[in-house]
Protein backbone atom coordinates (compact mmCIF):
# COMPACT_ATOMS: atom_id res chain seq x y z
CA UNK A 1 0.00 0.00 0.00
CA UNK A 2 1.32 3.87 -0.89
CA UNK A 3 1.48 5.94 1.99
CA UNK A 4 0.92 9.87 0.89
CA UNK A 5 1.71 12.07 3.42
CA UNK A 6 0.44 15.19 2.79
CA UNK A 7 -2.32 18.42 3.98
CA UNK A 8 -5.02 19.06 1.80
CA UNK A 9 -4.38 22.55 1.37
CA UNK A 10 -0.99 21.75 0.05
CA UNK A 11 -1.03 22.52 -3.85
CA UNK A 12 1.78 20.34 -3.95
CA UNK A 13 0.22 17.12 -2.42
CA UNK A 14 -3.03 17.90 -4.32
CA UNK A 15 -1.14 17.73 -7.93
CA UNK A 16 0.05 13.81 -6.62
CA UNK A 17 -3.34 13.00 -5.45
CA UNK A 18 -4.98 14.02 -8.47
CA UNK A 19 -2.39 11.84 -10.48
CA UNK A 20 -3.00 8.75 -8.28
CA UNK A 21 -6.61 8.99 -8.48
CA UNK A 22 -6.71 9.07 -12.49
CA UNK A 23 -4.29 6.30 -12.81
CA UNK A 24 -6.75 4.52 -10.34
CA UNK A 25 -3.63 3.80 -7.44
CA UNK A 26 -4.93 2.39 -3.84
CA UNK A 27 -3.47 4.61 -1.59
CA UNK A 28 -3.99 5.74 1.65
CA UNK A 29 -3.55 9.55 3.14
CA UNK A 30 -1.63 10.84 6.03
CA UNK A 31 -0.92 14.48 7.33
CA UNK A 32 2.19 14.45 9.67
CA UNK A 33 1.44 16.02 13.24
CA UNK A 34 2.50 19.65 13.57
CA UNK A 35 3.20 19.68 9.49
CA UNK A 36 3.19 23.67 9.37
CA UNK A 37 4.81 24.12 12.62
CA UNK A 38 8.42 23.30 11.95
CA UNK A 39 8.01 20.66 14.81
CA UNK A 40 7.47 17.79 12.63
CA UNK A 41 9.01 14.55 13.03
CA UNK A 42 8.86 10.78 13.36
CA UNK A 43 8.36 8.30 9.91
CA UNK A 44 7.29 12.02 7.80
CA UNK A 45 11.02 13.44 8.76
CA UNK A 46 12.37 10.10 7.84
CA UNK A 47 10.83 10.51 4.43
CA UNK A 48 11.58 13.93 3.95
CA UNK A 49 14.19 15.40 5.78
CA UNK A 50 12.93 18.74 4.19
CA UNK A 51 9.93 18.18 6.46
CA UNK A 52 7.32 19.16 3.36
CA UNK A 53 4.59 17.39 2.40
CA UNK A 54 4.13 15.73 0.28
CA UNK A 55 5.96 12.71 0.65
CA UNK A 56 5.40 9.13 -0.54
CA UNK A 57 6.25 6.04 1.01
CA UNK A 58 5.95 2.77 -1.19
CA UNK A 59 6.59 -0.33 0.32
CA UNK A 60 9.08 1.24 2.42
CA UNK A 61 10.55 3.53 -0.35
CA UNK A 62 10.76 7.37 0.56
CA UNK A 63 10.34 9.57 -2.24
CA UNK A 64 9.82 13.41 -1.87
CA UNK A 65 9.15 16.60 -3.85
CA UNK A 66 5.68 16.27 -5.90
CA UNK A 67 7.85 16.65 -9.25
CA UNK A 68 9.39 13.66 -8.57
CA UNK A 69 6.69 11.87 -6.93
CA UNK A 70 4.63 12.56 -10.19
CA UNK A 71 8.14 11.00 -11.99
CA UNK A 72 7.73 7.77 -10.22
CA UNK A 73 3.74 7.47 -10.36
CA UNK A 74 4.35 8.10 -14.03
CA UNK A 75 7.49 5.51 -14.53
CA UNK A 76 5.81 2.74 -12.21
CA UNK A 77 2.02 2.99 -13.44
CA UNK A 78 2.50 4.25 -17.10
CA UNK A 79 -1.20 3.77 -17.70
CA UNK A 80 -2.68 6.01 -18.45
CA UNK A 81 -0.08 8.59 -19.34
CA UNK A 82 -0.09 11.51 -17.61
CA UNK A 83 2.81 13.29 -19.92
CA UNK A 84 2.10 13.73 -23.16
CA UNK A 85 3.85 11.77 -25.93
CA UNK A 86 6.17 13.93 -28.02
CA UNK A 87 9.14 15.55 -26.34
CA UNK A 88 8.46 18.91 -26.96
CA UNK A 89 5.03 18.47 -25.21
CA UNK A 90 6.84 16.84 -22.32
CA UNK A 91 8.80 20.08 -22.06
CA UNK A 92 6.17 22.47 -22.44
CA UNK A 93 4.12 21.02 -19.71
CA UNK A 94 6.71 20.70 -17.39
CA UNK A 95 7.77 24.45 -18.06
CA UNK A 96 4.28 25.08 -16.84
CA UNK A 97 4.28 23.02 -14.04
CA UNK A 98 7.77 24.68 -12.93
CA UNK A 99 5.85 28.16 -13.15
CA UNK A 100 2.76 27.55 -11.10
CA UNK A 101 5.10 25.67 -8.33
CA UNK A 102 7.73 28.42 -8.05
CA UNK A 103 6.44 32.20 -8.84
CA UNK A 104 2.62 31.30 -9.13
CA UNK A 105 2.31 29.18 -6.05
CA UNK A 106 4.23 31.95 -3.58
CA UNK A 107 1.42 34.46 -3.91
CA UNK A 108 -1.01 32.34 -2.91
CA UNK A 109 1.35 30.97 -0.16
CA UNK A 110 2.02 34.82 0.75
CA UNK A 111 -1.90 35.82 0.36
CA UNK A 112 -2.35 32.65 3.32
CA UNK A 113 -0.07 34.61 5.62
CA UNK A 114 -1.82 37.62 5.27
CA UNK A 115 -4.85 36.27 5.56
CA UNK A 116 -4.86 33.47 7.63
CA UNK A 117 -2.06 33.95 9.95
CA UNK A 118 -2.61 37.74 9.74
CA UNK A 119 0.84 38.96 9.27
CA UNK A 120 -0.48 42.25 8.18
CA UNK A 121 -3.20 44.54 8.88
CA UNK A 122 -5.31 47.35 7.43
CA UNK A 123 -3.88 49.18 4.87
CA UNK A 124 -0.37 47.18 5.00
CA UNK A 125 -2.99 44.27 4.04
CA UNK A 126 -4.58 45.71 1.55
CA UNK A 127 -1.71 46.82 -0.33
CA UNK A 128 -0.02 43.61 -0.54
CA UNK A 129 -3.18 42.17 -1.52
CA UNK A 130 -4.30 44.34 -4.39
CA UNK A 131 -0.54 43.73 -5.90
CA UNK A 132 -0.67 39.96 -5.54
CA UNK A 133 -4.29 40.20 -7.68
CA UNK A 134 -2.41 42.18 -10.00
CA UNK A 135 0.21 39.59 -10.04
CA UNK A 136 -2.11 36.56 -10.33
CA UNK A 137 -3.97 38.03 -13.34
CA UNK A 138 -0.40 39.26 -15.30
CA UNK A 139 -0.18 35.09 -14.61
CA UNK A 140 -3.59 34.12 -15.75
CA UNK A 141 -3.00 36.27 -19.10
CA UNK A 142 0.24 33.68 -19.38
CA UNK A 143 -1.86 30.55 -18.83
CA UNK A 144 -4.33 31.64 -21.67
CA UNK A 145 -1.65 31.92 -24.13
CA UNK A 146 -0.37 28.72 -23.14
CA UNK A 147 -3.86 26.89 -23.62
CA UNK A 148 -4.52 28.46 -26.75
CA UNK A 149 -7.08 26.45 -28.26
CA UNK A 150 -6.87 23.87 -26.75
CA UNK A 151 -8.87 22.21 -24.23
CA UNK A 152 -6.30 21.00 -22.03
CA UNK A 153 -2.63 22.38 -20.91
CA UNK A 154 -1.55 19.02 -21.59
CA UNK A 155 -3.16 19.09 -25.39
CA UNK A 156 -5.75 16.31 -26.75
CA UNK A 157 -6.63 14.67 -23.38
CA UNK A 158 -6.04 15.89 -19.45
CA UNK A 159 -3.15 15.21 -18.09
CA UNK A 160 0.30 16.77 -16.14
CA UNK A 161 -0.05 19.88 -17.47
CA UNK A 162 -3.71 20.29 -16.51
CA UNK A 163 -3.00 18.51 -12.80
CA UNK A 164 0.07 21.28 -12.30
CA UNK A 165 -1.94 24.43 -12.78
CA UNK A 166 -5.58 23.60 -11.10
CA UNK A 167 -4.78 23.74 -7.46
CA UNK A 168 -3.37 26.58 -7.90
CA UNK A 169 -6.62 28.19 -9.63
CA UNK A 170 -8.60 27.05 -6.74
CA UNK A 171 -6.10 28.58 -4.10
CA UNK A 172 -6.49 32.13 -6.46
CA UNK A 173 -10.62 31.46 -6.26
CA UNK A 174 -10.29 31.17 -1.93
CA UNK A 175 -8.74 34.84 -1.84
CA UNK A 176 -11.36 36.30 -4.73
CA UNK A 177 -8.57 35.82 -7.91
CA UNK A 178 -10.76 34.52 -10.14
CA UNK A 179 -9.99 34.12 -14.34
CA UNK A 180 -11.87 36.65 -16.11
CA UNK A 181 -15.53 35.97 -16.87
CA UNK A 182 -15.84 34.18 -20.33
CA UNK A 183 -12.20 33.34 -20.53
CA UNK A 184 -10.82 30.38 -21.98
CA UNK A 185 -9.14 29.59 -18.66
CA UNK A 186 -12.06 30.08 -16.46
CA UNK A 187 -13.97 27.29 -18.92
CA UNK A 188 -11.08 25.07 -18.83
CA UNK A 189 -11.02 25.33 -15.04
CA UNK A 190 -14.89 24.35 -14.58
CA UNK A 191 -14.05 21.21 -17.14
CA UNK A 192 -10.88 20.75 -14.80
CA UNK A 193 -13.02 20.86 -11.48
CA UNK A 194 -15.74 18.52 -13.38
CA UNK A 195 -12.72 15.54 -13.31
CA UNK A 196 -14.24 13.22 -10.39
CA UNK A 197 -10.35 13.26 -9.19
CA UNK A 198 -9.83 16.81 -9.07
CA UNK A 199 -13.22 17.55 -7.69
CA UNK A 200 -11.93 15.34 -4.68
CA UNK A 201 -8.97 16.66 -4.26
CA UNK A 202 -9.96 20.33 -3.98
CA UNK A 203 -13.00 19.32 -1.98
CA UNK A 204 -10.97 18.12 0.51
CA UNK A 205 -8.60 21.08 0.26
CA UNK A 206 -12.06 23.33 0.96
CA UNK A 207 -13.06 21.36 4.05
CA UNK A 208 -9.83 22.25 5.78
CA UNK A 209 -9.63 26.42 4.60
CA UNK A 210 -12.18 26.71 7.64
CA UNK A 211 -9.40 24.98 10.22
CA UNK A 212 -6.82 27.61 8.94
CA UNK A 213 -8.58 31.02 10.31
CA UNK A 214 -8.07 29.06 14.30
CA UNK A 215 -4.10 29.27 13.66
CA UNK A 216 -3.49 33.17 13.42
CA UNK A 217 -3.50 33.22 17.66
CA UNK A 218 -0.91 29.93 17.51
CA UNK A 219 1.50 32.08 15.21
CA UNK A 220 1.40 35.00 17.34
CA UNK A 221 2.54 33.10 20.06
CA UNK A 222 5.26 31.59 18.35
CA UNK A 223 4.15 28.21 18.56
CA UNK A 224 3.44 27.49 15.02
CA UNK A 225 6.83 28.80 13.33
CA UNK A 226 6.40 29.00 9.16
CA UNK A 227 8.10 28.25 6.38
CA UNK A 228 9.62 31.19 4.31
CA UNK A 229 11.55 29.64 1.61
CA UNK A 230 13.05 29.98 -1.69
CA UNK A 231 10.38 31.90 -4.04
CA UNK A 232 7.96 32.68 -1.24
CA UNK A 233 10.70 34.64 0.64
CA UNK A 234 11.59 36.41 -2.53
CA UNK A 235 8.04 37.13 -3.10
CA UNK A 236 6.92 38.57 0.33
CA UNK A 237 10.42 40.97 -0.08
CA UNK A 238 8.98 41.88 -3.38
CA UNK A 239 5.44 42.59 -2.35
CA UNK A 240 6.37 44.79 0.03
CA UNK A 241 6.63 42.40 3.35
CA UNK A 242 9.76 43.16 4.35
CA UNK A 243 8.48 44.31 7.54
CA UNK A 244 6.26 41.12 8.53
CA UNK A 245 9.77 38.79 7.37
CA UNK A 246 11.34 41.53 10.01
CA UNK A 247 8.19 41.05 12.88
CA UNK A 248 8.61 36.99 12.37
CA UNK A 249 11.88 37.10 12.88
CA UNK A 250 12.01 39.23 15.79
CA UNK A 251 9.03 36.99 17.21
CA UNK A 252 10.40 33.81 16.20
CA UNK A 253 7.41 32.96 14.24
CA UNK A 254 9.10 32.34 10.89
CA UNK A 255 12.22 29.80 9.91
CA UNK A 256 13.68 29.16 6.96
CA UNK A 257 14.44 25.82 5.12
CA UNK A 258 15.31 22.75 7.10
CA UNK A 259 19.11 22.33 7.73
CA UNK A 260 19.08 18.02 7.14
CA UNK A 261 19.86 17.09 10.65
N1 LIG B 1 9.16 21.48 -3.90
C1 LIG B 1 8.32 20.83 -2.93
C2 LIG B 1 7.60 21.88 -2.10
C3 LIG B 1 6.76 21.27 -0.97
C4 LIG B 1 6.31 22.31 0.07
O1 LIG B 1 6.80 23.43 0.14
N2 LIG B 1 5.30 21.92 0.87
C5 LIG B 1 4.81 22.79 1.92
C6 LIG B 1 3.31 22.77 2.00
S1 LIG B 1 2.57 23.54 0.61
C7 LIG B 1 5.30 22.26 3.28
O2 LIG B 1 5.07 21.12 3.60
N3 LIG B 1 5.98 23.11 4.06
C8 LIG B 1 6.48 22.72 5.35
C9 LIG B 1 5.95 23.55 6.44
O3 LIG B 1 5.23 24.51 6.18
O4 LIG B 1 6.28 23.24 7.60
C10 LIG B 1 7.36 19.91 -3.68
O5 LIG B 1 7.10 20.13 -4.87
O6 LIG B 1 6.89 18.93 -3.09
Amino acid sequence: MLTLFEHPLSPYAQKNKIALREKGIAFELATPDAIGSGDAGGEFLKANPRGEVPALIDDGFAIFDSTIILEYLEDKWPTPALLPKSPADRARVRMIEDVMDTHFEAINWGLGEIAYFKRANGAAAEAIFAKAAKQTQTFFTWLEEQLGDADWFNGDTFGWGDLSVIPYINGSASFGNTPPSGSKLEAWAARTNARPAVAQTANEAAASIEGMTMVADIVDQGLFKREYRDHRLEWMVKTGGLDVIAKGLDKNNIRFSNDFS
